[in-house]
């Protein structure tokens, strides 16, 4: 349920449409599956008309982030999350985004290997994405995929991206519920989960527990998030404003074990161990990532959570078209502000609101 009720309630009208790739699509047909995400890749054609058509048969799937260090095991554990989810019956899309591959030189060729017993089935597609240049048009990309893929009529859309970098973190505000992947014995594992990724994490996986170190990988990120959600208690506490929070803990109590929602309703990341190569843990990931869809689903901070990231995805559609949009109405007023601060005759600040201003005015 990525974009909420609204979609679905409007999905549920008549699955239908005008332009025969987005007919295709919500037919379920796999051609025009692929044929819809290249023109989504590629931003060419009538791909806006595509998606406008397809947003209403949106928001039934689940969508899961996994991400994590490099070669931690992401494509390994994707791969048994999708055969456990086809045992269950349901339908999986995939999106494996390369991470230009400076760390592991063609991920989604590796990507592809591994997940390669898939193909062939009708109720998996696995799609890759290559990132580009220009900052947020990978998340922008990824975003639109994966509602090309909820319309085609996934029941969950896994989305496997490697944690560095802006736009590999932007991309798991797409997700629902993110899970993150670590692996002993890659260095100081704990702090190459970078800050951010580690705000987003919903379910920690600690692969390759076959070898030496899991335990001690497992206890370090505990520690990190029980002092997180130290923090988080402190700041919440402190605020007149937070009441509410208080009030709403009151009917929830204190449950016990990982993965729980404590006193004020949060979710606490569970830490648990698995071995992708043999499938040893995997089954209670993908249940532990389930309870996270339920407290998203069911709780008055899960729901407050999910409008935040609807927000940001919107705000971030928005800050993308308003700059499209003024760049092509002020053109060439922009090249000669950005002459003129050159020239030190104008500071950009006020040159940017000049520029604001004739925007405004339609100009
Ligand atoms: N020993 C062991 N090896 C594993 C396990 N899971 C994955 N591997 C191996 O780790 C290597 C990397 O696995 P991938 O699944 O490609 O890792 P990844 O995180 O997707 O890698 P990138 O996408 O390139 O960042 C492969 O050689 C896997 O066979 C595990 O549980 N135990
Ligand atoms: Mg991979």
């Amino acid at each position: 349920m990525s974009e909420g009720a609204e979609g679905a309630a409007l999905g549920a009208a008549t699955r239908s449409a005008a332009h025969p790739v987005a007919r295709g699509v919500l037919a379920g047909e796999e051609r025009a599956l692929a044929r819809a995400c290249r023109m989504v890749d590629d931003r060419v054609g009538d791909f806006r008309d595509v998606l406008k058509e397809l947003f209403p048969h949106t928001g039934r799937a689940w969508v899961v982030g996994v991400t994590g260090t490099p070669g931690a095991g992401k494509s390994t554990l994707v791969d048994g999350l999708i055969a456990l989810l086809r045992t269950d019956g349901a339908r999986v899309g995939v999106l494996a985004i390369d991470p230009t591959s400076p760390y592991t030189g063609g991920a989604i060729l590796g990507d592809r290997i591994r997940m390669q017993r898939h193909h062939g089935d009708a109720g998996v597609f696995i799609r890759s994405l290559a990132t580009r240049g220009a900052l947020g048009g990978l998340s922008r990309s990824a975003a639109d995929l994966v509602r090309v893929l909820d319309a085609w009529g996934a029941d969950v859309v896994l989305v496997e991206t490697v944690g560095v970098g802006q736009d590999e973190l932007e991309i798991t505000r797409t997700a629902e519920s993110t899970l993150v992947v670590a692996a002993p014995g890659m260095g100081d594992d704990v702090q190459a989960i970078k800050a951010g990724i580690l705000e987003c994490a919903d379910v920690f996986a600690v692969n390759k527990a076959d070898r030496p170190g899991a335990e001690a990988t497992q206890r370090q990120l505990e520690v990190m998030i029980a002092l997180g959600q130290e923090v988080l208690a402190a700041t919440r506490r402190a605020p007149a404003h937070h009441g509410a929070h208080a009030a709403a803990g009151a009917r929830a109590p204190a449950a016990a074990g990982t993965g729980a929602t404590d006193a004020l309703e949060r979710w606490i990341p569970p830490v648990l161990k698995c071995v992708a190569t043999s499938g040893d843990g995997t089954r209670e990931i993908l249940a532990r990532l389930g309870e996270h869809r339920a407290w998203l689903r069911d709780t008055e901070a899960g729901r407050a959570r999910r409008l935040e990231r609807l927000g940001e995805a919107m705000r971030l559609e928005l800050r993308q078209a308003l700059l499209d949009a003024a760049e092509e109405t002020l053109a060439p007023l922009i090249e000669e502000a950005v002459e003129a601060v050159a020239r030190r005759e104008r500071d950009p600040y006020g040159a940017a609101e000049a520029l604001v201003a004739r925007f405004r005015a339609g100009r």
